[in-house]
């Protein structure tokens, strides 16, 4: 990050420390990573950060805000008064917190890695050892990074949100049967919660899943699916879509799933014709579709509603023999 995205050496210097039990001695601050979108759940997503265009001063002096008024265009963070710049962060080291001094040394890496992340002052206000050989922290501190409200940009839904009664119209007039979802957790992934939250008829967040929409044929393959059991099993049950959840994302292992899967689709179906491939997890980026090369991505907090809209929308002109149209 750039120093003009954070305040000027004088308000900074203005604003009081916290002071604390442990403190970061070393006051440089390499500057804080801008954080990814994971794609939170609703009509509006935020993409990612860009460039701010205003300059420090201006943004340092609507940094202010205040209740009432218009909302200010430059933000900071709030942990104990407004606008004081408090964030709290966790994370897990690889060092001991057995004996006394290798408590001080640890809390001691902690706030190095805290200054190094910007925060300034910064204090360990929880250390739990993890076995013989880790420690968790939560480290409290001040950033003084400012948020440009103006540089935020969200992306809309860019599908219609409908009710299954909507949903079962739309399918049967465009499809005049029912649409076919095949659905499965691929590679070493047992996490099933995820896939049958949008699958099972229970549902999600008071939301019915896929099973109770009368238009929808939903085959749940369950967890630890091989891609060509997947393939084979859409190809058997001529697939409409095929719904994949991915929760580990260890070495990324999500993202090199998600490619396997969407390039054995492809072999697979040479002529087009493929199934909509989509796939899900808390860990996604909703903009990385194309880059997988999957149709779509859905993130954290996603409902069965959303799914069901999308795959209506995609329904426009599609048809079994040629490429579906997506949204
Ligand atoms: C329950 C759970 C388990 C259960 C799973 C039981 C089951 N049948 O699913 C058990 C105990 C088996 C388990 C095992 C393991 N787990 Co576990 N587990 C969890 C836990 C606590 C909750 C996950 C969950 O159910 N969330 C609730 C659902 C509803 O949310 P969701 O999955 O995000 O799904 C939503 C969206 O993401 C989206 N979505 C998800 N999939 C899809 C698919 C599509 C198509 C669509 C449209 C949408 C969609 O919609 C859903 C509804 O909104 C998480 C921690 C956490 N709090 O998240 C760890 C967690 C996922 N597990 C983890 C780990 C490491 C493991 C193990 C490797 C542990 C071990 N060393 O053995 C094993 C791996 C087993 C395996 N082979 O996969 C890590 C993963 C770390 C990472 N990012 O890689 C986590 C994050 C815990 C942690 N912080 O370390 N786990």
């Amino acid at each position: 990050m750039s120093t003009d995205d954070t305040e000027p050496t004088a308000s900074r210097a203005a604003q009081p420390g916290t002071g604390g039990p442990v403190t970061a001695g070393d006051g440089t601050a390499a500057g804080a990573a801008q954080p990814r979108s994971h794609g939170p759940r609703g009509a509006v997503r935020p993409s990612r950060p860009r460039d701010a265009t205003a300059s420090t001063a201006a943004r340092a002096r609507s940094a202010a805000g205040g209740i009432g008024g218009p909302p200010p265009r430059t933000i900071r963070p709030y942990g104990d008064t407004t606008g004081d710049g408090r964030v709290q962060v966790s994370f897990t080291l690889p060092v001991p917190f057995g004996s006394e001094t290798e408590r001080a040394r640890a809390e001691g890496a902690a706030l190095q890695l805290a200054a190094k992340m910007g925060l300034d002052p910064a204090m360990v206000v929880h250390a739990k050892g993890i076995g013989s050989d880790f420690t968790f922290f939560i480290v409290y501190g001040r950033v003084s990074h400012l948020v440009d409200m103006s540089a935020v940009t969200v992306t809309e839904r860019e599908f219609p949100l409908l009710t299954a009664q909507e949903v079962n119209l739309r399918i049967r007039s465009e499809l005049g049967r029912k649409f076919v979802v095949v659905g499965a957790c691929i590679g070493t992934d047992a996490h099933t919660v995820g896939i049958d939250a949008i699958l099972n008829v229970k549902g999600h967040a008071g939301e019915k899943g896929l099973e109770y929409y009368r238009e929808i044929r939903v085959v749940n393959m369950g967890a630890q699916v091989g891609v060509p059991d997947l393939v084979a099993r859409a190809r058997a049950e001529r697939a409409d879509a095929v719904l994949v959840s991915q929760v580990v994302t260890q070495r990324d292992a999500h993202l090199s799933n998600a490619r396997e899967m969407a390039a054995a689709f492809r072999d697979a179906y040479p002529g087009g014709g493929k199934p909509l491939l989509v796939v899900g997890g808390p860990r996604f980026d909703p903009a990385a579709a194309g880059a997988l090369g999957v149709d779509a991505i859905f993130g954290r907090g996603t409902t069965p509603r959303e799914v069901a809209s999308y795959l209506a929308a995609t329904l426009d002109g599609a048809t079994r023999d040629g490429e579906p149209a997506h949204v």
